[in-house]
């Protein structure tokens, strides 16, 4: 089933990225999770999942990986009017910038959508974990006659100001808004929330950056060229003027768009019932890859996610999740780390081919903690990268260390015997 009124744009990332070195040489929605999946894949699969089958993603450069992602993972039928499209910042007669804001985003492909009919534009954030029912939203926003909703979720003080927060009247209709408010403005903004979100202190009610617009709304507030941003302009402008729904979801849902959350995200599917669960009806959806079933020898696993097609001797894996045809040699221990694997295989063959020291992913007798590792690297034998708190920020041409994670570079070589 298709839902024809409706259709998705998703915010695939700004310039200033909160996850370099993540995205220093690709765009943000192609960024590896979970070992397999990529950044786009969840608001992607939550959108089939609703029955919202046309998409289009607004990136700000394209990378030959995601187009390639997308183009190999979302076959619809030749009979379908379901498409997956990616809008990258283009130059036109009009503009020869990049998207200035998310606002600007929406304003620079307008052209693209109105090609199609719809009565609905639903905006999605790229970079968030969740699984929600945005069928539901539709409904709840056509049921209240809101010219906009958004979806809201409450936090804590403490996270509040890292939010649009907003307030409500009892028909759950926002009558103000205010974005990213300073720490001394929080008291004048809490809300009436459930019982259960009292008892756990959340008692403020936060944009999820999720919103609906009605069609002809939409073209409307495009117009002005001055907006920028839905969170600093559109919203807070257009809430006075447009009845604007508060959808309320109390479901998990976390930001994925700093290395530190990235990390825990990844790390938080270890857990014996992860908040994010993949073992679920509603599936996350990503490239089919046919690859060979992993081989595990001699290795302790402990809360170790492990994806198809790894080579593992290591003596351990705790708290990690191991990404595709990963290989890790023997005697080494890795905790508390996330690695995101490699897009091809090497043979012994290659060492003498190539002249490199080791093969693609982790040697012998290394120790890894709290790392992330990107795809294609080589970790000689004896390397041990210890990240923690105690270590302070540093970036060099193959690692960065943020907030005491270590994150070595996509295709970096670390020699043998480091000690980070
Ligand atoms: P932020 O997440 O801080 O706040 P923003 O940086 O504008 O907002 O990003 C929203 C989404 O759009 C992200 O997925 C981002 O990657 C993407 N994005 C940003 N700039 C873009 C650009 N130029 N082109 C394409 N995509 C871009 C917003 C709201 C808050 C709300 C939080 C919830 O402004 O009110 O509380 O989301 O996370
Ligand atoms: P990443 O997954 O880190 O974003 P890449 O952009 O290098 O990395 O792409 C991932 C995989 O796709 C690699 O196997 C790469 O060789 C392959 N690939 C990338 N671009 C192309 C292309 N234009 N044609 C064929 N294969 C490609």
């Amino acid at each position: 089933m298709i839902n024809e009124s409706v259709l998705s744009i998703i915010l695939g990332g700004g310039q200033g990225s909160r996850l370099y070195p993540l995205t220093a040489d690709r765009s943000k929605p192609a960024v590896p999770i979970a070992g397999k999946y990529r950044l786009v894949d969840i608001p992607i699969s939550n959108c089939i999942n609703s029955d919202i089958k046309r998409m289009y993603v607004l990136t700000q450069f394209n990378s030959a990986s995601l187009n390639q992602h997308i183009k190999n993972t979302y076959h619809f039928s030749f009979f379908s009017s379901a498409f997956v499209d990616v809008l990258a910042a283009e130059q036109t007669m009009q503009s020869d910038k990049w998207f200035q804001g998310t606002a600007d985003a929406v304003r620079q492909s307008m052209h693209h959508f109105l090609q199609n009919e719809f009565d609905y534009a639903l905006i999605l954030s790229g970079d968030q974990l969740y699984n929600m029912d945005l069928e539901d939203m539709i409904e709840k926003h056509k049921e209240s006659n809101a010219e906009i909703s958004i979806a809201t979720y409450p936090v804590t003080a403490k996270d509040a100001t890292g939010f649009g927060l907003l307030k409500t009247n009892e028909e759950s209709i926002i009558t103000s808004f205010i974005e990213k408010p300073a720490a001394e403005l929080l008291p004048n903004w809490t809300s009436e929330v459930s019982d259960d979100m009292k008892a756990e202190g959340r008692n403020y009610l936060a944009s999820m950056g999720i919103y609906i617009f009605n069609r002809d709304l939409l073209v409307k507030l495009m117009e002005n060229p001055d907006t920028i941003d839905f969170g600093k302009e559109i919203i807070p402008q257009a809430i006075h003027n447009h009845k604007t729904y508060s959808y309320q979801y109390e479901g998990y849902w976390t930001d994925i768009g700093t290395i530190e959350s990235f990390f825990e995200a990844n790390l938080g599917l270890t857990d014996d019932i992860p908040k994010f669960n993949l073992y679920d009806e509603n599936r996350i959806y990503t490239r089919a890859r046919t690859l060979p079933t992993s081989k595990i020898s001699g290795t302790i696993l402990n809360k170790a996610v492990i994806s198809d097609g790894c080579i593992i001797q290591a003596e351990k894996i705790e708290r990690s999740v191991i990404g595709i045809r990963s290989r890790i040699g023997k005697e080494s221990i890795i905790k508390n780390t996330y690695m995101m694997g490699n897009d091809t295989y090497e043979s012994l063959h290659d060492i003498e081919v190539k002249n490199i020291e080791n093969l693609l992913g982790v040697g012998d007798r290394c120790y890894i903690d709290n790392c992330i590792v990107d795809k294609n690297c080589r970790i000689g034998d004896d390397v041990r990268i210890e990240g923690g708190k105690h270590l302070q920020d540093e970036e060099t041409d193959s690692y960065l260390i943020k907030d005491g994670i270590v994150v070595i570079k996509k295709g970096a070589t670390i020699p043998k015997g480091t000690i980070i």
